[in-house]
């Protein structure tokens, strides 16, 4: 698929691996159509764009768990940003790492809401355009740990395993259209990932990547622009990657 001039939106786009698809898009000549809470961070990844190569941008403000802001995002585009070819859904967050019975219950709401009701949000909302133009990919981004939950994680992993089956499922629906489905599934990436989960606490975060050499944010936006470019006939269904020092999300090598 050649991508010069086609539209990407890019949910998440102001920093990790939204800002890296944003700016690996860039640099196949697309257009692309930002999204995120941060509006200072989304102009910098804009700019960076725009040098790249990007053959145009246009950054839209939106949370993605506001349902009645998205779908007013995306019926009020400028009618030159309406056609969206790729969508790539990749807001999501971890909050926490406690036990299920003793979690915070407003931690679980901000995954679940972001994760798999933010994403079931845009997905209603830009997946109609794309079956009417005959045209469209849909990229979620999932996470090893939808395949297998890890000790204090249940409820982000259980919103990774829902994002892997809405993907599948979202597959099967499309069936008999053009519009293809892929689900991008890393393990651990750095990224501000655990400084969210972590609420800023940077100690804490860094002691995850401690002896591992992560996946780079790059890898994963590299692993979306192959699925995106192969062939119209070819659909990438899952894509799983991780650091060679990571297993499955359970099992790690860490160097002393
Ligand atoms: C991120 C993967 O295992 O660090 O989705 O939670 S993990």
């Amino acid at each position: 698929m050649d991508l010069k001039r086609k539209i990407v939106f890019i949910t998440g786009a102001s920093a990790g691996i939204g800002a890296a698809t944003a700016l690996a898009f860039a640099a196949e000549g697309a257009r692309l159509l930002l999204a995120a809470r941060r509006a200072g961070k989304l102009a910098e990844v804009a700019s960076r764009a725009l040098e790249l190569g990007a053959a145009g941008v246009h950054s839209v403000h939106l949370d993605v768990c506001h349902r009645i802001a998205v779908q007013r995002t995306i019926d009020e585009l400028p009618e030159e940003w309406a056609q969206i070819d790729v969508l790539v859904n990749n807001a999501g967050l971890s909050r926490g790492l406690d036990k299920l019975y003793t979690g915070k219950v407003d931690d679980w709401e901000e995954m679940i809401d972001t994760n798999v009701k933010g994403l079931l949000y845009i997905t209603r909302s830009v997946v109609p355009g794309m079956v009417v133009r005959g045209r469209g990919h849909v990229v979620n981004l999932g996470s090893t740990a939808g395949d297998l939950a890890y000790p204090n994680g249940a409820v982000y992993c259980g919103s990774k395993a829902a994002v892997r089956l809405i993907n599948d499922g979202l597959r099967q629906d499309l069936l008999g259209t053009p519009v293809r489905v892929t689900s991008i599934e890393p393990g651990m990436v750095e990224t501000d990932f655990s400084l969210v989960r972590f609420r800023g606490d940077a100690e804490r975060a860094a002691k995850v990547y401690k002896g591992v050499t992560p996946l780079a944010a790059k890898d994963v936006a590299e692993a979306i622009l192959w699925a995106v470019k192969q062939p119209d006939h070819v659909n990438i269904a899952r894509v799983v990657l991780t650091s060679v020092h990571q297993a499955n999300s359970l099992l790690f090598h860490r160097e002393p």
